[in-house]
Formats: structure tokens, C-alpha cells, sequence
């Protein structure tokens, strides 16, 4: 009996971990700040065609409008309610979004808010997306409905109630996190709060949730909140299936608190993934490409079936969070465009993809002054729809990475080999290296100072294959370099330094 159970909860934990991506996808796209009518049209033009598996939206729900600075993208992390009226649009486009999305087969994943609600120095008024009265200071959000009994402060044991130190797990639990005001999960009542919210959503055909800040909450809470969550909407999903979770855990490994304390809940961010990953496509610290033959847990990372991988997230490109300077970014395009290739091509983890919006960035003393700014709106704060200029990029600020040919076919790419073992690796003891997918795709980067010149084993079977990144294959012919396999599975890649974008990867599909 006592076995069954165990059984039966590790099948509960593990189907958590299952992002449900349909049709063989296998990528998230992070829309960043989007506005929902926006989403709903480029599921439809764009990710359905494109072979995208799903989008993380911003948080949906009622959230604080702040004056000062002018409205920061972070507002939206200060929940006043769970009513879905958010700078992205209202509950009916939200829905409408969501129906539409899923109608292409591109699942939507909800970024869920639920350790705190608006800091303590909110204020009090009607200064909210849906225009709902609350008060910070008396800690009341009639909306919802919480009262102060609803909140963590008796808990916390530290002078300013503020986490003061994150060596102390108590404090990071029980505190406010910069100030945010701690609800108590521990409290049924917040629980069961909580709970409609998220089921309301799966209701609606979300197909599972990005949950915020889960560092500072305790797991027993979390797995409290997940029972209550009923199984996805049938209209979409098979019969049976668990909503998919991923926690935001920020864990470089020097802290109480770690990921692995969260794994049978759902999946975790690997927040080492892009750090690391940045290291050494910038060549820090004596990193090299070559060392990355063994990437993945042989680096220290989580196990693969646990792990949301990136290269940027919201916060780390612009200074929050965990990371630091070595994350790459759509600042620094030509790493970033070899960094996102590199995961998309690599087996291990769910992918995700990050998509910006531009802003003016100043940096003094290695700190972003501008990291507040919110996305591109027009002067009475609302956000501006998303524009696709003629050759499909986008305007108006947005940078869309997501539309850029080279990470647009990566996606496609792992897509091509889902399922294939790393396999034909290859380094030249620098930064050059390659490796394959099985006998369904290949790759070869160059990020050393010289031209790459050799013939490999690329493990394919033979034939011209169409090169996804200086080009694709359209209408059977090819837009940027052939490559010939011979029927050895042996090929010859010549990639010179100076190149717009030093690497190359073939894939079944691209075979002309
Ligand atoms: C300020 C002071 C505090 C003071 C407080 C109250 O700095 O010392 O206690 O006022 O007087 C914003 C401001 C912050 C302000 C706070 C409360 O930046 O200065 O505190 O609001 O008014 C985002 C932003 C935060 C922002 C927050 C809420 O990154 O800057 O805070 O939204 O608007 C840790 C966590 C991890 C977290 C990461 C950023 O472990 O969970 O930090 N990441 C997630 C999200 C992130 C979000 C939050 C968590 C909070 O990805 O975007 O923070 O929901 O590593
Ligand atoms: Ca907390």
C-alpha cells in the first residue's frame, strides 16, 4: 500500500513535468509584455506555421499601476487581484487569445504571481489595471478578497520584515520579497485563493504555468496549491492531463535553498544553464566551446527531465535576478543568435526562447539605469500592438529573436531531431565544434579567432542538404549554403571567422 502511494505521488509529481507541446513541437516562446490580441494574431501568422509548441505570457491578472518610475515593466509583478484585466488587455481577449492559440496547436503557459501581492509601499487608491480599491499599508485587497490576516508578517522574524539574508531559508520564505507583501500559502483559505485562480485559467485552456519567485515559497505549500489544480481542459488535451509547471528557482549553488527541493512538483529553471553558457561563448575565464562536450548534467545541472533551460529570461537581461554580466542577449546578437542555436540543438531540457522589447539602455557603474522601463507604449501608458514590417521583422521596439531566421530555424530544427541522441561529436581542443542529432541533424560553430576548415562525420545520410542559418530551403531550392553529405555520412564545412554568423546546422527536412 504504503509503495502504491509512493507510486502514485512520483506519477502525480512527474506529469507536472510534462509540457504537453503538441504536434511533435518542442520550444516556449517568453512574449514578453505582449499585448494578448497581439499573441492570438502571431499563434496564428507566425508560431503555428513556424513550428512553435507554446508562449509564456506576462501575469494576466489585476496588477499595480505605478506613476514613479512611469510604468515599469515590474508592476505587473505586484498582483492586487486575481481579475484577469492586465496591461496585456482584458479576460475576453485573453480568452479569446488562448482559444485561438490553442486552435494551431500552440499551448499557452501562464506566468503565475501568487507568493506576494503589491509592495508595501503601494499606497493606497485605485491606481490598478481593472481600477479595484486597495490598500497596501493596511494590507487589504477587498478585490480578492485578503485582509492583513492573510499575510506572512507574524512569521517573519526579521527587523525590517524585509528578507535581509538569503542564507537564512526561513527568511526567504516568510519574508517580503524587496518588500512585496508575503502571503500566508500556509493558510487554507490563501491556498484555496490561489487555487481558483490557476483553475480558472486551466479552465479557459491554458496548458500549464511559469510560477513566479518559487524560492520563497515553501515546497509543502506549493504542493498543496498544485492538488487543488484540476487536470487541463479536455477540449485540447488528452483525458488525465496535469497542467505543466515550471518554478523559477534561481540556484547557482550557493545557497541553503535549491532547486532539487522543488523537483517533484514540476519542472525548474536552470539558471546555471545561461550563465554558464554565456561564459563561454565570450571565452571568460579560460572557458572554451570544446568543454561543453559533456553539457548538461555533466556540468552540474539539474537532471534533464527537471530542467527549463535558456539563455536570457526578463530579469537577467537587464540586470535582475541571477546571472550577471556574462548572460548574452539580443544586445550582443551574434553570441546570442550562437548561444540560442547551441540549446536548441542540444538534447537536454525544455527550451525556451526569450523575445524583448528595445530599450534605452544606460549603464553606470555596470548597473542599467533605464532596467524599469516598461514596454513600448504610447503616452497614456497603454502598451503599443506588436507591427511586422514587410521582410517579417518586427517595429515599434519590439525585437521578436523569435522571428529571426537563424533562432526561427533552430526551432525548427529540434523539432527535426526531438528524440535523437547526441551523437558524431567533434572540437578542435578551441572553439570550434560540432555534433549531430542522430542520423536527423548537424552542426558545426566557429567561435574562434580563424577559420574552421574540416570534414566530418556528420552521421546523416547522404545527399545536399540546405544550410538553416546563412539561409533556408524555400520552394526546394536553397537561399544560403549547400552542404554535400556523401554516402559515408562524411561532409566538408568551411566557416570563416568574419562570417555574419559562424555556424552551420542541416536537418532531414533541409535536405533539397
Ligand atoms: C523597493 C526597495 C526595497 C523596499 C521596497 C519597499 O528596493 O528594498 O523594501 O521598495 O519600500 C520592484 C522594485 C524594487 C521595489 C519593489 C517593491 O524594483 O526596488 O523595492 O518593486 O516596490 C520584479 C523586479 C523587481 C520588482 C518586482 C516587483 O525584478 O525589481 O521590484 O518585480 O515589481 C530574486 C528572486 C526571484 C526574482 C528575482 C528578480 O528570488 O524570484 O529576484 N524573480 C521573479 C520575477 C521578477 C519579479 C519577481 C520575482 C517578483 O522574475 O521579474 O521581480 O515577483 O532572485
Ligand atoms: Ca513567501
Amino acid at each position: 500500500m504504503k509503495l502504491f502511494i509512493l507510486v502514485a505521488l512520483f506519477g502525480l509529481g512527474l506529469a507536472q513535468h510534462n509540457p504537453h507541446i503538441r504536434h511533435g513541437r518542442t520550444s516556449i516562446v517568453h512574449l514578453f509584455e505582449w499585448r494578448w490580441a497581439d499573441i492570438a494574431a502571431e499563434c496564428e501568422r507566425f508560431l503555428g506555421p513556424n513550428g512553435f509548441g507554446g508562449v509564456q505570457i506576462s501575469p494576466p491578472n489585476e496588477h499595480i499601476i505605478l506613476d514613479s518610475p512611469w510604468r515599469p515593466w515590474w508592476q505587473r509583478y505586484q498582483p492586487i487581484s486575481y481579475n484577469l484585466c492586465s496591461r496585456s488587455g482584458s479576460e475576453d481577449e485573453l480568452r479569446d487569445m488562448i482559444t485561438r492559440c490553442n486552435n494551431v496547436g500552440v499551448n499557452i503557459y501562464v506566468d503565475a504571481v501568487i507568493n506576494h501581492m503589491c509592495g508595501n509601499t503601494g499606497g493606497e487608491g485605485t491606481h490598478s489595471s481593472c481600477g479595484s480599491w486597495f490598500s497596501a499599508s493596511r494590507k487589504d485587497f477587498p478585490s480578492v478578497p485578503y485582509s492583513h490576516w492573510d499575510f506572512n508578517d507574524n512569521k517573519c522574524k526579521t527587523s525590517s520584515g524585509d528578507i535581509e539574508n538569503y542564507a537564512d531559508a526561513y527568511q526567504v520564505r516568510d519574508c517580503r520579497l524587496v518588500g512585496l507583501l508575503d502571503l500566508a500559502l500556509e493558510k487554507d483559505y490563501v491556498r484555496g485563493k490561489v487555487a481558483d485562480f490557476m483553475n480558472k485559467l486551466i479552465d479557459m485552456g491554458v496548458a500549464g504555468f511559469r510560477v513566479d519567485a518559487c524560492k520563497h515559497m515553501w515546497p509543502g505549500d506549493l504542493e498543496a496549491v498544485s492538488g487543488r489544480l484540476k487536470n487541463l481542459s479536455t477540449r485540447w488535451f488528452p483525458n488525465g492531463s496535469r497542467p505543466f509547471i515550471y518554478q523559477e528557482v534561481i540556484d547557482l549553488g550557493n545557497e541553503p535553498i535549491s532547486s532539487s527541493q522543488y523537483f517533484h512538483l514540476g519542472r525548474v529553471t536552470e539558471f546555471k544553464y545561461g550563465a554558464k553558457l554565456g561564459t563561454v561563448f565570450r571565452k571568460w575565464h579560460g572557458e572554451k566551446l570544446c568543454y561543453t562536450r559533456n553539457w548538461g548534467e555533466g556540468w552540474g545541472f539539474m537532471p534533464d527531465g527537471n530542467a527549463l533551460v535558456f539563455i536570457d529570461n526578463h530579469d537577467n537581461q537587464r540586470g535582475h535576478g541571477a546571472g550577471g554580466a556574462s548572460i548574452v542577449t539580443f544586445w550582443d546578437s551574434r553570441l546570442h543568435k550562437m548561444a540560442v542555436g547551441f540549446m536548441l540543438a542540444h538534447p537536454y531540457g525544455v527550451t525556451r526562447v526569450m523575445s524583448s522589447f528595445r530599450w534605452n539602455r544606460q549603464v553606470v557603474n555596470g548597473k542599467d539605469q533605464n532596467d524599469w522601463i516598461g514596454p513600448p507604449s504610447h503616452s497614456d501608458g497603454s502598451t503599443k500592438s506588436v507591427p511586422i514590417n514587410p521582410d517579417q521583422t518586427c517595429g515599434d521596439g519590439w525585437v521578436c529573436e523569435h522571428r529571426w531566421r537563424q533562432i526561427k530555424n533552430m526551432v525548427i530544427f529540434r523539432n527535426v531531431v526531438n528524440g535523437q541522441p547526441h551523437s558524431n561529436w567533434w572540437d578542435n581542443q578551441s572553439n570550434q565544434v560540432a555534433f549531430g542529432r542522430g542520423n536527423r541533424g548537424f552542426i558545426v560553430f566557429n567561435n574562434d579567432d580563424w577559420d574552421l576548415d574540416v570534414t566530418l562525420n556528420t552521421g546523416m545520410p547522404g545527399g545536399t542538404y540546405c544550410d538553416v542559418i546563412s539561409g533556408q530551403k524555400e520552394g526546394g531550392r536553397c537561399t544560403g549554403k549547400q552542404i554535400q553529405v556523401g554516402g559515408d555520412g562524411h561532409a566538408h564545412f568551411r566557416i570563416s571567422n568574419t562570417e555574419e554568423d559562424p555556424f552551420v546546422a542541416i536537418h532531414a527536412e533541409s535536405k533539397l
